[in-house]
């Protein structure tokens, strides 16, 4: 296996993850930065170009962050990051699909069409006339969360996956833009559980593009 990396909220989660597992996978840095996942040496390996990417011991490519750790977590099943049974599972991809949907995404599309704009522009359609809405949505999100949270992490008393994907978005953006609403005590107290975790710096890029921790 070779995992293709970069900054970015989505490879850090990958990167997190594979530091909660104990696993080291043989890795190849890709510069989003200069767009090198557009052009064709990237392109013609994943054609969806984007990070991160897992190229397979039979030469297949998986893109998509949340299949990449689906397969990892099959592949490796301890510890376990998704769930131990059915029903762990299942609350597990209940929650991650929550974060993502209502916070996760919301929140990078605010980021391409403000502070992003000039580097995404002419890679993907951006609505700058969207930027506020799309950001006010995402604080929507954390707001519902902060009141459905009650336990430890996202899942209960359960660290996973859904923790990792929504830790690594706010950690990136909450500086460059999108701050999370002050009045979100148990999402603030969670946010500091999950950075207190070694993994959470350690699977900070070297670099920080405009301040960000991605
Ligand atoms: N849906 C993809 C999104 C991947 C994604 O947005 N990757 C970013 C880095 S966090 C990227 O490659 N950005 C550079 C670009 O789109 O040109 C996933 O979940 O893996």
């Amino acid at each position: 296996m070779k995992f293709f990396d970069s900054f970015g909220m989505n490879p850090r989660t990958i990167r997190f993850y594979l530091i909660e597992k104990g696993m080291d996978l043989p890795r190849q840095e890709v510069d989003i930065l200069a767009a090198d996942n557009r052009k064709p040496e990237y392109l013609n390996l994943n054609p969806a170009g984007q990070t991160p990417a897992l190229a397979l011991d039979d030469g297949s490519i998986l893109s998509e962050t949340v299949a990449i750790m689906e397969y990892l977590e099959e592949k490796h099943p301890t510890p376990a990051l998704i769930g131990r049974t059915p029903e762990e599972r299942a609350k597990t991809r209940m929650w991650w699909r929550r974060a993502e949907i209502n916070i996760c995404h919301p929140m990078v599309q605010g980021f391409y069409y403000a502070e992003g704009l000039d580097l995404f522009k002419t890679r993907i359609r951006c609505l700058p006339e969207a930027a506020v809405g799309m950001k006010e949505r995402a604080r929507d999100g954390m707001r519902w969360l902060n009141a459905l949270l009650t336990g430890e992490w996202l899942a209960g008393d359960r660290f996973t996956v859904a923790d990792i994907c929504l830790y690594c978005y706010i950690d990136q953006l909450c500086d460059a833009g999108q701050p999370m609403p002050t009045e979100c005590k148990n999402l603030q107290a969670w946010f500091e559980r999950v950075g207190a975790r070694p993994a959470a710096e350690q699977s900070i890029w070297k670099e920080r593009p405009m301040g960000m921790r991605g």
